[in-house]
């Protein structure tokens, strides 16, 4: 069905449906929304989730009764919806006093700071039961090579991660921890650019288990990756915790667009990969689908709600697509004309060794290259052309 429910697990960033337009270049298009309005809209809008930063939900440096009061207004709109807070994030890039990073500052109080702001985030995460703790680092980078010892910051940034899993193993808080790279902007340089950075990164973890990553669509199109490419490879390593899901068009500023309004072609086999691409054929991915968009700053309020559901409704139109490009006859063959199944396949027999196929005069001294597969094609552009044809509904 293309109505959205609780069980497609869509869910939004606070500061996506409440962008007010503002960017480099020119001020706010659009008035502030409301918590307790994003909340109704986005339940109305068939959404489960809702995710923030502190700084979304509570003004920066506000008194703890200010932010307990939102806090508590927050709670209300959860309980009357019943929409919950699957992901918690803390904002370390919009303070002035974050403006050379937080966890990677060259100043150390500032660093101290920045550890202290996230531990009282992590709180109020195990509050709301959120189950994921996303570190978007986006002022951790520099403009400069000298400006930046980049071997430091990265054992900072470990000692800063370090700290937080043995907070949450203490406290016994059912959380964890996902990275979300990107490559630049708004530092010249962000460290940890990409999913591949990231996942090398983890593995220096005291506590790796604890730590997966946060990749966003144009975030990796932004550095002229294959997203889908990346999400295989995170899934491969266990490491797909939580996704950020939008469109961008090509190698520029992050443009945040709706999931679909970029590569089209990426965001299809994305889809069936999170749907189909399970072992059994199902579902890889079973965490929220997060849209992490921005409404464009030319859009008047319905604009933003209208933008809102076009995320959900590409994903599940998506999601029919693949599932009839899966089911077509046509596809099946085309797929194992292109061999793409024999990949699954073992190189070795069981039990074979390189003794085994260095005895094996197949596999070397009769072989013939040339004769094997020279003249033959995979057949990958029919393919390509039956996976198109689905997405434009002509199948
Ligand atoms: C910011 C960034 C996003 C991150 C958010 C989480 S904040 O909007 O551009 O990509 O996911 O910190
Ligand atoms: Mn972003
Ligand atoms: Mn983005
Ligand atoms: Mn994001």
């Amino acid at each position: 069905s293309l109505i959205p429910t609780a069980n497609d697990k869509f869910s939004f960033g606070l500061w996506t449906i409440g962008y007010n337009g503002a960017d480099p270049f020119g001020g706010p298009t659009r008035p502030p929304l409301d918590t307790v309005e994003a909340v109704t809209r986005l339940a109305e809008l068939g959404a489960y989730g809702l995710t923030f930063h502190d700084d979304d939900l509570f003004p920066f440096g506000c008194s703890d009764a200010v932010r307990q009061t939102e806090i508590d207004r927050l709670k209300q709109a959860l309980a009357d919806t019943g929409l919950i807070v699957p992901m918690i994030t803390t904002n370390l890039f919009s303070a002035p006093v974050f403006k050379d990073g937080g966890f990677t500052s060259n100043d150390r109080a500032v660093r101290r700071f920045a550890l202290r702001k996230v531990l009282r985030n992590i709180d109020l995460a195990a509050e709301l039961g959120a189950q994921t703790f996303v570190m978007w680092g986006g002022r951790e980078g520099a403009e400069y090579d000298a400006a930046k010892d980049i071997r430091s910051a990265l054992a900072r940034y470990r000692e800063a991660v370090n700290l937080l899993g043995d907070y949450v193993t203490d406290r016994g808080y059912d959380i964890r921890f996902a990275i979300e790279p990107k490559p630049n902007e708004p530092r010249g340089d962000i460290l940890l650019p990409t999913v591949g950075h990231a996942m090398a990164f983890i593995e220096t973890l005291e506590r790796p288990e604890l730590v997966g990553v946060n990749p966003e669509v144009g975030h990796e199109q932004m550095a002229g990756l294959n997203f889908t490419a990346g999400i295989a490879q995170a899934l491969d390593a266990g490491k797909l915790f939580h996704i950020d899901l939008n469109g961008q068009r090509g190698i520029k500023y992050d443009q945040d667009l709706v999931f679909g309004h970029g590569d089209l072609h990426n965001a299809f086999s994305l889809v069936d990969l999170l749907e189909n691409g399970g072992p059994g054929g199902g579902r890889s991915y079973d965490g929220p689908r997060h849209f992490d968009y921005k409404p464009s700053r030319t859009e008047d309020a319905s604009g933003v709600w209208d933008s809102a559901a076009a995320n959900m409704r590409t994903y599940l139109l998506l999601k029919e697509r693949a599932v009839a490009f899966r089911a077509d006859p046509e596809v099946q063959e085309a797929l194992a004309a292109s061999r793409v199944p024999e990949l699954a396949q073992p190189t070795l027999a069981a039990g074979e060794g390189y003794d085994d196929l260095l005895a094996d005069p197949e596999s070397y001294e009769s072989f013939e290259p040339d004769a094997y597969f020279g003249a033959r094609g995979f057949g990958f552009v029919r393919l390509q052309q039956l996976a198109l044809e689905h997405l434009l509904g002509a199948r």
